[in-house]
Protein backbone atom coordinates (compact mmCIF):
# COMPACT_ATOMS: atom_id res chain seq x y z
CA UNK A 1 0.00 0.00 0.00
CA UNK A 2 3.02 2.68 0.96
CA UNK A 3 5.16 1.50 -2.33
CA UNK A 4 2.90 3.09 -4.46
CA UNK A 5 2.31 5.87 -2.77
CA UNK A 6 5.73 6.32 -2.12
CA UNK A 7 6.57 5.82 -6.15
CA UNK A 8 3.69 8.60 -6.42
CA UNK A 9 5.22 10.75 -3.92
CA UNK A 10 8.61 10.22 -6.23
CA UNK A 11 7.26 10.71 -9.39
CA UNK A 12 5.88 13.94 -8.14
CA UNK A 13 9.23 15.64 -7.35
CA UNK A 14 8.87 17.70 -10.49
CA UNK A 15 6.23 19.15 -8.76
CA UNK A 16 7.92 20.31 -5.78
CA UNK A 17 11.29 21.30 -7.20
CA UNK A 18 9.52 24.02 -9.09
CA UNK A 19 6.69 24.74 -6.77
CA UNK A 20 7.28 27.63 -4.04
CA UNK A 21 8.63 30.66 -3.44
CA UNK A 22 12.03 29.99 -2.19
CA UNK A 23 12.13 33.04 0.25
CA UNK A 24 12.19 31.83 3.63
CA UNK A 25 9.60 34.09 6.25
CA UNK A 26 11.20 34.60 9.59
CA UNK A 27 8.63 36.97 11.53
CA UNK A 28 11.58 37.16 14.65
CA UNK A 29 13.92 40.53 14.50
CA UNK A 30 16.53 38.65 16.23
CA UNK A 31 15.91 40.00 20.06
CA UNK A 32 12.10 39.02 20.90
CA UNK A 33 9.65 36.10 19.97
CA UNK A 34 8.55 35.92 16.83
CA UNK A 35 4.63 37.78 16.10
CA UNK A 36 4.57 34.72 13.65
CA UNK A 37 1.88 34.49 10.98
CA UNK A 38 -1.43 33.08 12.61
CA UNK A 39 -4.01 34.37 15.23
CA UNK A 40 -2.51 32.19 18.20
CA UNK A 41 1.11 32.75 17.55
CA UNK A 42 0.26 36.65 17.66
CA UNK A 43 -2.11 36.45 20.81
CA UNK A 44 0.49 34.14 22.19
CA UNK A 45 2.98 36.78 21.52
CA UNK A 46 0.66 39.61 23.23
CA UNK A 47 0.21 37.61 26.26
CA UNK A 48 4.29 37.17 26.39
CA UNK A 49 4.63 41.17 25.81
CA UNK A 50 1.89 41.36 28.54
CA UNK A 51 4.19 39.42 30.96
CA UNK A 52 7.44 40.95 29.91
CA UNK A 53 5.73 44.73 30.69
CA UNK A 54 4.28 43.84 33.84
CA UNK A 55 7.81 42.28 34.90
CA UNK A 56 9.56 45.70 33.77
CA UNK A 57 7.16 47.12 35.98
CA UNK A 58 8.05 44.98 39.14
CA UNK A 59 11.80 45.09 38.24
CA UNK A 60 11.44 49.27 37.70
CA UNK A 61 9.43 49.36 41.71
CA UNK A 62 11.13 46.89 43.41
CA UNK A 63 15.01 47.77 42.09
CA UNK A 64 14.27 52.17 42.11
CA UNK A 65 13.12 51.37 46.38
CA UNK A 66 15.99 49.73 47.02
CA UNK A 67 18.01 51.81 45.10
CA UNK A 68 16.61 54.64 46.66
CA UNK A 69 16.56 52.97 50.21
CA UNK A 70 20.71 52.62 50.07
CA UNK A 71 21.20 55.83 48.96
CA UNK A 72 19.02 57.86 51.05
CA UNK A 73 18.97 56.35 54.39
CA UNK A 74 23.22 55.65 54.06
CA UNK A 75 24.77 54.89 57.25
CA UNK A 76 27.05 57.89 56.48
CA UNK A 77 24.24 60.22 56.67
CA UNK A 78 22.98 58.87 60.39
CA UNK A 79 20.26 56.47 58.96
CA UNK A 80 19.10 54.52 61.95
CA UNK A 81 17.11 50.84 61.09
CA UNK A 82 13.24 50.59 61.21
CA UNK A 83 13.23 47.74 63.23
CA UNK A 84 9.37 47.99 63.11
CA UNK A 85 9.10 47.09 59.49
CA UNK A 86 10.46 43.47 59.93
CA UNK A 87 7.28 42.50 62.17
CA UNK A 88 4.13 45.38 60.12
CA UNK A 89 1.40 43.29 59.70
CA UNK A 90 0.45 45.68 57.03
CA UNK A 91 2.90 45.65 54.73
CA UNK A 92 3.13 41.50 55.28
CA UNK A 93 -0.53 41.77 53.55
CA UNK A 94 0.33 43.81 51.30
CA UNK A 95 3.37 41.35 49.65
CA UNK A 96 0.81 38.62 49.54
CA UNK A 97 -1.89 40.37 47.96
CA UNK A 98 -0.28 42.82 45.68
CA UNK A 99 1.53 39.63 43.52
CA UNK A 100 -1.92 37.42 43.87
CA UNK A 101 -3.56 39.53 42.34
CA UNK A 102 -1.24 40.37 39.73
CA UNK A 103 -0.68 36.20 39.12
CA UNK A 104 -4.56 36.31 38.56
CA UNK A 105 -3.92 39.37 35.60
CA UNK A 106 -1.71 37.06 33.78
CA UNK A 107 -3.42 34.03 34.49
CA UNK A 108 -6.81 34.98 32.95
CA UNK A 109 -6.11 35.65 29.72
CA UNK A 110 -3.21 32.74 29.81
CA UNK A 111 -6.11 29.96 30.84
CA UNK A 112 -8.29 31.86 28.23
CA UNK A 113 -5.29 31.33 25.09
CA UNK A 114 -4.90 27.66 26.33
CA UNK A 115 -8.33 26.67 25.88
CA UNK A 116 -8.28 28.15 22.27
CA UNK A 117 -5.24 26.50 21.29
CA UNK A 118 -6.50 22.68 22.27
CA UNK A 119 -9.84 23.67 20.58
CA UNK A 120 -9.72 21.85 17.05
CA UNK A 121 -13.62 21.90 16.52
CA UNK A 122 -14.41 22.89 12.82
CA UNK A 123 -11.24 21.93 11.15
CA UNK A 124 -11.03 22.39 7.32
CA UNK A 125 -8.05 20.20 6.62
CA UNK A 126 -6.30 17.19 8.57
CA UNK A 127 -3.02 16.23 8.25
CA UNK A 128 -1.78 13.18 10.03
CA UNK A 129 2.11 13.43 10.89
CA UNK A 130 4.33 10.89 12.28
CA UNK A 131 7.64 11.44 13.47
CA UNK A 132 10.69 8.75 12.60
CA UNK A 133 13.97 8.60 13.79
CA UNK A 134 15.17 10.94 11.47
CA UNK A 135 11.66 12.19 9.31
CA UNK A 136 8.20 12.97 8.88
CA UNK A 137 5.69 11.56 7.78
CA UNK A 138 3.07 13.86 6.53
CA UNK A 139 -0.62 11.65 5.46
CA UNK A 140 -3.26 14.25 4.10
CA UNK A 141 -7.12 13.34 5.02
CA UNK A 142 -10.15 15.74 4.09
CA UNK A 143 -9.71 17.05 0.75
CA UNK A 144 -5.83 15.79 0.47
CA UNK A 145 -7.17 12.46 1.26
CA UNK A 146 -4.59 9.73 -0.09
CA UNK A 147 -1.75 11.94 -0.30
CA UNK A 148 1.17 10.62 1.53
CA UNK A 149 4.84 10.86 1.29
CA UNK A 150 8.11 11.42 3.48
CA UNK A 151 9.90 14.60 4.56
CA UNK A 152 13.26 14.33 4.95
CA UNK A 153 16.54 16.39 4.99
CA UNK A 154 17.80 17.59 2.04
CA UNK A 155 20.56 16.28 -0.06
CA UNK A 156 22.96 19.02 -0.43
CA UNK A 157 22.62 19.73 3.66
CA UNK A 158 22.87 15.89 4.18
CA UNK A 159 26.45 15.86 2.42
CA UNK A 160 27.71 18.84 3.75
CA UNK A 161 27.15 17.49 7.60
CA UNK A 162 29.19 14.34 6.80
CA UNK A 163 32.16 14.63 8.67
CA UNK A 164 35.27 15.40 6.37
CA UNK A 165 32.69 16.55 3.25
CA UNK A 166 35.05 19.16 2.45
CA UNK A 167 31.62 21.06 2.09
CA UNK A 168 31.46 24.90 3.47
CA UNK A 169 27.97 24.71 5.19
CA UNK A 170 27.82 28.46 4.63
CA UNK A 171 27.62 27.65 0.97
CA UNK A 172 24.65 25.16 1.56
CA UNK A 173 21.08 27.52 1.47
CA UNK A 174 19.23 27.10 4.44
CA UNK A 175 21.60 24.44 6.00
CA UNK A 176 19.82 21.89 8.16
CA UNK A 177 16.68 23.87 7.71
CA UNK A 178 15.45 22.64 4.04
CA UNK A 179 13.56 19.05 3.26
CA UNK A 180 12.96 17.37 0.16
CA UNK A 181 9.37 17.60 0.22
CA UNK A 182 7.44 20.51 2.78
CA UNK A 183 4.51 20.25 4.16
CA UNK A 184 2.13 21.93 1.95
CA UNK A 185 -0.90 23.93 3.24
CA UNK A 186 -3.50 26.45 2.34
CA UNK A 187 -3.34 30.05 3.76
CA UNK A 188 -6.72 31.47 5.75
CA UNK A 189 -7.53 27.86 6.36
CA UNK A 190 -7.93 25.46 9.82
CA UNK A 191 -5.77 23.01 9.54
CA UNK A 192 -5.63 20.47 12.59
CA UNK A 193 -2.48 18.04 13.09
CA UNK A 194 -2.85 14.79 14.54
CA UNK A 195 0.62 13.79 16.11
CA UNK A 196 2.00 10.46 16.94
CA UNK A 197 5.24 8.96 16.25
CA UNK A 198 6.83 5.61 15.32
CA UNK A 199 9.89 4.78 17.44
CA UNK A 200 10.95 7.87 19.81
CA UNK A 201 9.17 11.19 21.14
CA UNK A 202 10.19 13.75 18.79
CA UNK A 203 8.33 17.13 18.79
CA UNK A 204 6.72 19.38 15.60
CA UNK A 205 7.88 22.68 16.14
CA UNK A 206 7.31 25.18 13.61
CA UNK A 207 7.95 29.15 15.22
CA UNK A 208 5.97 30.97 13.44
CA UNK A 209 3.30 29.27 14.00
CA UNK A 210 3.35 29.45 17.47
CA UNK A 211 3.17 25.70 17.70
CA UNK A 212 5.40 22.94 19.17
CA UNK A 213 4.18 19.80 20.30
CA UNK A 214 5.46 16.20 21.62
CA UNK A 215 5.00 13.72 19.15
CA UNK A 216 4.77 10.22 21.37
CA UNK A 217 5.01 6.77 20.47
CA UNK A 218 1.11 5.18 21.07
CA UNK A 219 -0.42 8.21 22.08
CA UNK A 220 -2.14 11.13 19.75
CA UNK A 221 -1.40 14.78 19.85
CA UNK A 222 -3.88 17.36 18.16
CA UNK A 223 -2.72 20.80 17.50
CA UNK A 224 -4.83 23.75 15.05
CA UNK A 225 -3.14 26.81 13.25
CA UNK A 226 -4.49 29.00 10.27
CA UNK A 227 -1.83 30.80 8.51
CA UNK A 228 -3.00 34.38 7.67
CA UNK A 229 -4.20 35.15 4.21
CA UNK A 230 -1.89 37.16 1.98
CA UNK A 231 1.57 35.40 4.31
CA UNK A 232 1.84 32.55 1.39
CA UNK A 233 6.13 31.36 1.86
CA UNK A 234 8.26 28.95 3.14
CA UNK A 235 8.10 28.73 7.21
CA UNK A 236 11.04 26.52 9.39
CA UNK A 237 10.97 24.76 11.91
CA UNK A 238 12.84 21.87 13.29
CA UNK A 239 11.97 18.66 15.90
CA UNK A 240 12.66 19.80 19.33
CA UNK A 241 12.71 16.78 21.28
CA UNK A 242 15.62 15.34 21.66
CA UNK A 243 15.59 11.76 19.55
CA UNK A 244 18.94 10.04 18.98
CA UNK A 245 21.89 10.62 16.89
CA UNK A 246 20.31 12.69 14.21
CA UNK A 247 18.16 14.78 16.11
CA UNK A 248 19.15 18.45 14.64
CA UNK A 249 18.79 16.65 11.22
CA UNK A 250 15.26 16.16 11.10
CA UNK A 251 13.59 20.36 9.94
CA UNK A 252 9.96 21.14 9.17
CA UNK A 253 9.58 23.10 6.31
CA UNK A 254 5.88 24.15 5.71
CA UNK A 255 5.38 25.44 2.31
CA UNK A 256 2.00 27.74 2.89
CA UNK A 257 0.19 28.49 -0.59
CA UNK A 258 -3.07 29.89 -1.39
CA UNK A 259 -6.21 28.18 -1.11
CA UNK A 260 -6.10 28.30 -5.49
CA UNK A 261 -2.71 27.45 -5.42
CA UNK A 262 -2.98 24.28 -2.91
CA UNK A 263 -6.03 23.08 -4.56
CA UNK A 264 -3.68 22.68 -7.84
CA UNK A 265 -1.14 21.17 -6.06
CA UNK A 266 -3.68 18.34 -4.56
CA UNK A 267 -5.34 17.76 -7.82
CA UNK A 268 -1.54 17.29 -9.06
CA UNK A 269 -0.58 14.62 -6.57
CA UNK A 270 -3.88 12.87 -6.64
CA UNK A 271 -3.08 12.81 -10.82
CA UNK A 272 0.33 11.79 -9.68
CA UNK A 273 -0.86 8.61 -7.58
CA UNK A 274 -3.42 7.38 -10.28
CA UNK A 275 -0.69 7.32 -12.40
CA UNK A 276 1.32 5.42 -10.27
CA UNK A 277 -1.39 3.07 -9.36
CA UNK A 278 -2.66 2.12 -13.42
CA UNK A 279 -0.47 -0.83 -14.69
CA UNK A 280 1.70 0.13 -17.75
CA UNK A 281 -0.23 -1.99 -20.39
CA UNK A 282 2.97 -2.33 -22.62
CA UNK A 283 5.14 -4.14 -19.05
CA UNK A 284 5.84 -7.93 -20.31
CA UNK A 285 3.51 -9.90 -18.92
CA UNK A 286 5.46 -11.73 -16.35
CA UNK A 287 6.16 -8.74 -14.96
CA UNK A 288 3.04 -7.43 -14.18
CA UNK A 289 2.21 -11.02 -12.67
CA UNK A 290 5.57 -10.91 -10.30
CA UNK A 291 3.64 -7.13 -9.24
CU1 LIG B 1 13.03 14.03 16.26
Amino acid sequence: MLAPRLAAATAACGVWATAGAETTLNTSNGYNLPPGVTEMSRAIYDLHMEAFWICVVIAIVVFGAMIYSLVKFRHSQGAVPDTNLLHSTKVEIAWTIVPVIILVVMAIPAADLILKMEDMRSADLSIRVTGYQWKWQYQYMDAGEGIDFFSTLKQDSNFARQLHSGIDPASVPNYLLDVDHPLVIPSGTKVRVILTSQDVIHAWYVPDFGLKRAAVPGFINELWFKVDAGKEGIYRGQCAALCGRDHGFMPVVVDVRTPDDFKKWVDEQKAALKQASTPTTDAPRSAQVLN
